[in-house]
């Protein structure tokens, strides 16, 4: 397709673990831009970030940030942010991309996974776009093949992830508690050692609300709320990559080795899975790339058309920056 011309662009919140690696990942993918403008809270303003040979100075975010003219601003800001500023952004005729959970599950506000529903992106009534949650992207990009051949019932989610989706204030407290210092800085217990059943607060019905956001986000970007989903999102002593094993019940029969071959060929899945040789997706090995790895992938014999997936990304690429600038470089064909 043929771009008009280069967007301005703006990346709020671009001093923070998610915003740093939004600029790492436009350099990488070689976005094209005429402007860019960094903004961050009055905190971070006046920083000078280095961005393809260029100086940057992180500007305050205000309310006449957007002013000046914005075509696509990337948000990972925090909810709170994001619902004041998002729709200022919009109104100023930007589109807004936002990583913060406060606009998903807004019925005028598409979420997508760009290898799952592209086709979403034209239903932005506000001029939003959200970014999934970090756990549910993986988990997206790993069953919307098996969704689209065989249909799903029921899914299991259990979670296992890293304190880099705390932000920096987790990765300082794994680093210090692995040295013997629990700085409870991030999280109520000791991160170092344990395992945690505890991601975002917790709600009247029992779960957290990262298990509820998995639940009601798989339902919003399958476009299937029939599907029976369940949840315990677990943080655990990782620094990169949230790791999850996904139990399916599929509508129709299926072949394991049929399946391997559709994972095998998904768009943004790599099927590393050779028990024989002790392969299969590990957080470490995947922590910097963008794609989803999947592995274990076998029958679950306990119900029928069951099956048993472990699947690993790196949670602030593909679960955060990497999704959001994918959505970022479908909308360059639409501008005019
Ligand atoms: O909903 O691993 O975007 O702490 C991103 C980070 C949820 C929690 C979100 C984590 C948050 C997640």
């Amino acid at each position: 397709m043929i771009m008009k011309r280069k967007p301005n662009l703006a990346v709020v919140g671009a001093t923070g673990l998610v915003g740093s690696t939004f600029l790492n990942v436009l350099e990488e993918r070689d976005f094209p831009f005429e402007n860019l403008y960094l903004m961050a809270s009055a905190k971070s303003a006046g920083k000078i970030v280095a961005f393809r040979g260029k100086d940057y100075r992180v500007e305050e975010l205000t309310e006449h940030s957007f002013d000046k003219p914005i075509d696509i601003a990337l948000f990972s800001a925090g909810g709170g942010t994001s619902e004041k500023f998002s729709p200022i952004a919009a109104a100023n005729g930007a589109v807004v991309v936002d990583n913060s959970s406060a606009w998903r599950m807004d019925v005028d506000v598409p979420l997508v996974v760009p290898e799952v529903n592209p086709e979403a992106i034209a239903q932005r009534k506000k001029g939003i776009i959200a970014n999934p949650n970090c756990s549910t992207i993986q988990a997206m990009v790993a069953l919307k093949p098996i969704y689209d051949k065989y249909g799903i019932k029921r899914i299991i989610y259990s979670t296992y992830q890293a304190v880099s989706g705390s932000g920096l204030k987790g990765i300082r407290d794994l680093e210090e508690g692995l040295k013997g210092n629990d700085l409870k800085a991030a999280y109520p217990h000791p991160i170092a050692g344990n395992c945690l059943p505890h991601i975002d607060v917790f709600l009247d019905n029992g779960y957290t609300k990262e298990e509820m956001k998995m639940i009601d986000e798989t339902h919003k970007i399958l476009g299937d709320a029939r599907i029976a989903v369940t949840a315990t999102t677990v943080r655990v002593p990782v620094f990169h990559s949230h790791s999850e094993s996904i139990n399916v019940e599929l509508e129709k029969a299926f072949d394991v080795e049929e399946v391997k071959k559709l994972l095998a060929n998904a768009p943004g899945l790599v099927l590393v899975d050779n028990p024989a040789n002790d392969e299969y997706p590990l957080a470490r090995e995947t922590a910097g790339r963008d794609e989803v790895f999947i592995g274990r992938v076998r029958r679950d014999f306990s119900v029928e058309n069951g099956l048993n997936l472990w699947v690993v990304a790196d949670n602030i690429r593909k679960g955060a920056a990497t999704n959001a600038v994918q959505i970022a470089e479908k909308l360059l064909d639409a501008l005019v």
